[in-house]
């Protein structure tokens, strides 16, 4: 299998890295590709060197099996047609292609089998809070159809990528040190602080952010779902967490909940209160699963049910998302 990552020194591009080799993924040869400020760096991968090539329009994608991209939604769009020229799958992390109704949008543990029909040779990885979400949603939608969703997010730094992170350790020292914040990817400074806004704001008050998991939920769930969100940044590093309230349409008990979380691929149940378990960003960066606990029932809704959960951000909410795409397609042959 030849692979390529676009984007490879980024943090995404970095984790495609570390969770390509982690897995053993079937590699026979793999390429790197950056912008102009990437090129020419190199990167260890199974105890080899690899340079990062300048991405540039051409056939540098003849012979590619699947290119990883994750380098923004303008870079996709804008070499999305050379990477797919030859064949190679397309798995995008970015938000170009998404809604695209000829692109299908990704999350295994809901909807491996979309990506068996993509007519642009792309597949989407979704919004990474909008896969931890559904990741935790799918055991429940199978007990009883989910109608309605709200959601509060607490997103890390990472979101934002690698400067961003930079900048949030950053701030700190400079506190500390008692000088001037610096202030430059976020709208304002998010060491002690949460911010209440995630993107750009829609004409309807919700950021695109919010907006991404209306949309996106609807799509990999094939729902009707409404899902009203509210996302905020907070001053962990890495891993997302989110406050979730669903009602279905019939009454989902507490124990039958969690035992369908605890039997769900990709869903760790951590949820023992009584001994202070319960998912925190610390404990979950770094690792594959989607953390649940405080499981509980709404005190607003006899169909509502509430849970807590937190996941690495970068891992499964981007690089791993898209690896399982691509372990799936090898799986059932349908790479080429
Ligand atoms: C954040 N969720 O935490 C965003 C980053 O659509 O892939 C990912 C944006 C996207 O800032």
């Amino acid at each position: 299998m030849k692979v390529a990552i676009v984007g490879a020194s980024g943090a995404v591009g970095q984790e495609f890295l570390r969770v390509l080799a982690e897995k053993d993924f079937p590699i026979d040869e793999l390429v790197l590709f950056g912008s102009e400020r990437s090129a020419g760096r190199t990167y260890k991968f199974r105890d080899k060197e690899y340079e990062v090539k300048l991405l540039r329009h051409g056939d540098d994608f003849k012979g590619v099996d699947i290119a990883f991209t994750s380098a923004g939604a303008g870079i996709s769009k804008e070499y999305a047609g050379d990477i797919t020229r030859y064949g190679a799958v397309m798995i995008d992390n970015s938000s170009a292609f998404r809604m695209d109704d000829d692109v299908p949008l990704v999350v295994p543990e809901c909807n491996a089998g979309d990506a068996l029909n993509r007519p642009r040779g792309i597949i989407a990885n979704p919004n990474c809070t909008t896969i931890m979400m559904v990741v935790a949603l799918q055991p429940l939608e199978n007990l009883s159809h989910i109608r309605r969703i709200h959601v509060a997010s607490y997103q890390s730094a990472s979101g934002a990528g690698a400067a961003a992170m930079a900048e949030l350790q950053q701030q700190y020292g400079e506190i500390i040190a008692g000088q001037p914040v610096t202030v430059k990817k976020f709208p304002h400074q998010l060491a002690y602080n949460v911010i209440p806004q995630i993107d750009v704001f829609q004409p309807n008050g919700y950021t695109k952010e919010e907006m991404k998991m209306f949309n996106e939920t609807r799509k990999i769930m094939h729902s009707d779902v409404r899902c009203s969100a509210m996302c905020v940044r907070v001053s962990s590093l890495r891993a997302h967490s989110e406050s979730v309230w669903i009602e279905t349409e019939r009454p989902i008990s507490v124990e039958e909940a969690q035992r369908a979380l605890a039997a769900a691929p990709g869903v760790t149940l951590h949820d023992d209160p009584a001994n202070l378990v319960y998912p925190m960003p610390l404990d979950t960066a770094g690792k594959d699963d989607i953390f649940v606990g405080r499981v509980r029932k709404d005190l607003a809704d006899d169909c509502g049910l509430t849970f807590w959960l937190s996941g690495d951000q970068i891992r499964k909410g981007a690089a791993l998302n898209a690896v399982q795409i691509a372990e799936y397609l090898i799986k059932v042959g349908n790479v080429k």
